[in-house]
Parts: C-alpha cells; sequence; structure tokens
C-alpha cells in the first residue's frame, strides 16, 4: 500500500486535477522491486537505506528518504507539485497532516494488520486470537464511519481537492477487496470516493497488479459457491 500510494504521486506529478484536461506530466523515476516475501528487505545493502528494512524508499541523489507520508510530503515540495497535494495555506496542510498521522494508528491497522494476520500468519503458523481480530474489525469500523463523516463534509477527505491524504488512504482501503469477511458496501461515501480515485488513469494503473488479484480470488469465491 504504501509504496503504491508514492507511484501514484511520481505518476501523477505536475498533472494539476483542479484543471480539467490538465497535461499527465509524471515525475521520472526508477522503480526498483525489493522482493519483501524472499526477504530482500533484510539484506545488508537495503538496510543501508532503511535500517527499518520496510518500503517504500526514495532515493533522490544523495538523499535517501523513508516511510511513504514524509516521502509524500517531499515530492510535493521538492518538485513543486499543484497545491493540492499538499497546500501551502498552514490550515489546509494541518487538516491534511491530522489525517496522515492519525491513519498509522487506524485505516493501517484497521485493513493492513489484520490482512496480514489474516492471511499471512496461518501460513507461517502463528496463532491470532479471536479477540485480537475482533478489536482490529472494531478499529476498522472506527476508520470507516471517520472516513464516511469526513467525506460528508466535502468531496475528498481533507477537503473539496484531492491531497496525499486520499492517495494514502485509498492504497489502504482498496486492500479489503481481498478480504472476503469485509464488507464496506454500507459506506456509500467512501464507495463513491473510491470509484472517483479509481477513475484517475495513474491511480488505475500502479493498481493493476492488485486488480487483477482481486478479480482472480472473486472468481475463486464464486466457484465455491
Ligand atoms: N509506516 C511505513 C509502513 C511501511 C510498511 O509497512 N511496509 C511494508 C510493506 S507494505 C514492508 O516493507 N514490510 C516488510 C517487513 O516489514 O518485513 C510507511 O508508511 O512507509
Amino acid at each position: 500500500q504504501p509504496s503504491r500510494a508514492v507511484m501514484a504521486l511520481c505518476e501523477l506529478g505536475h498533472t494539476d486535477l483542479d484543471q480539467a484536461g490538465s497535461a499527465e506530466l509524471p515525475i521520472a523515476y526508477d522503480k526498483v522491486v525489493v522482493k519483501i516475501f524472499e526477504g530482500d528487505q533484510h539484506g545488508a545493502e537495503f538496510k543501508k537505506l532503511n535500517p527499518a528494512r520496510q518500503v517504500p524508499v526514495l532515493v533522490d541523489g544523495d538523499f535517501v528518504l523513508a516511510e511513504s507520508h514524509s516521502i509524500l510530503r517531499y515530492l510535493a515540495e521538492s518538485r513543486a507539485l499543484p497545491d493540492h497535494w499538499y497546500p501551502k495555506d498552514l490550515r489546509k496542510r494541518a487538516r491534511v497532516d491530522e489525517y496522515l498521522d492519525w491513519h498509522h494508528t487506524h485505516l493501517r491497522e484497521g485493513v493492513h494488520t489484520y490482512l496480514i494476520k489474516k492471511t499471512l500468519y496461518p501460513v507461517f503458523g502463528i496463532d491470532v486470537s479471536e479477540d485480537e481480530f475482533n478489536s482490529l474489525r472494531k478499529i476498522l469500523q472506527v476508520s470507516l464511519k471517520y472516513m464516511e463523516d469526513k467525506l460528508s463534509k466535502h468531496k475528498y477527505l481533507c477537503g473539496d481537492q484531492i491531497s496525499i491524504a486520499d492517495l494514502s488512504a485509498f492504497c489502504e482501503i482498496i486492500d479489503t477487496k481481498l478480504l472476503p469477511d469485509v464488507d464496506i458496501s454500507k459506506y456509500v461515501l467512501i464507495v463513491d470516493w473510491m470509484d472517483i480515485m479509481l477513475a484517475i488513469p495513474a491511480i488505475k494503473k500502479v493498481h493493476a497488479g492488485l486488480l487483477s488479484q482481486i478479480e482472480g480470488s472473486m472468481k475463486n469465491m464464486k466457484a465455491k459457491l
């Protein structure tokens, strides 16, 4: 998820989504795949880049930066991207930061942590108690309510313009489609907002692999019915 958010911002780059028909002007970047399921993040070379051993990591000349939200902010500022991504206005910016800080302990917990514990832990034989699953489901519901409430006030999460908060949130919440026991359809404003986000070609492009994975798991589920 966090890597997809960074790639989506690079793909969108200088495209001004406030201006209808604005030309697509991506930020040039080289994508280096780190195979986390094969443990590449624990190799000596990668540890030098990010001692926390997680992706994404940005290498911009001699400057190395980890943490997706820090990278999104850095790209928005250093590449002077259209203001709507990370507004200069102090209060609008604070609203985006508020979402980004909240994200780690809420939506990320409710989706990513739940997904990992549900799908990956069994592969490694790690038990997760039903209480733990219940508390993660609770965090997800609380998170979805918080987002639905935000979207009842404006078109995007932090205002009427798209920001890096929407990118981070979308790239996380789309993973709920990999969880057959999670149904977010009652959050109608979130569902509409997801459609708007996915209609942006650059966002669709970075999710192509995930979308085909989701389609595969849907077919699999239908075959079992
Ligand atoms: N807070 C970090 C989270 C990064 C993260 O969770 N990365 C995962 C992939 S989605 C990872 O590298 N996992 C490998 C591991 O923990 O061994 C960010 O936003 O960049």
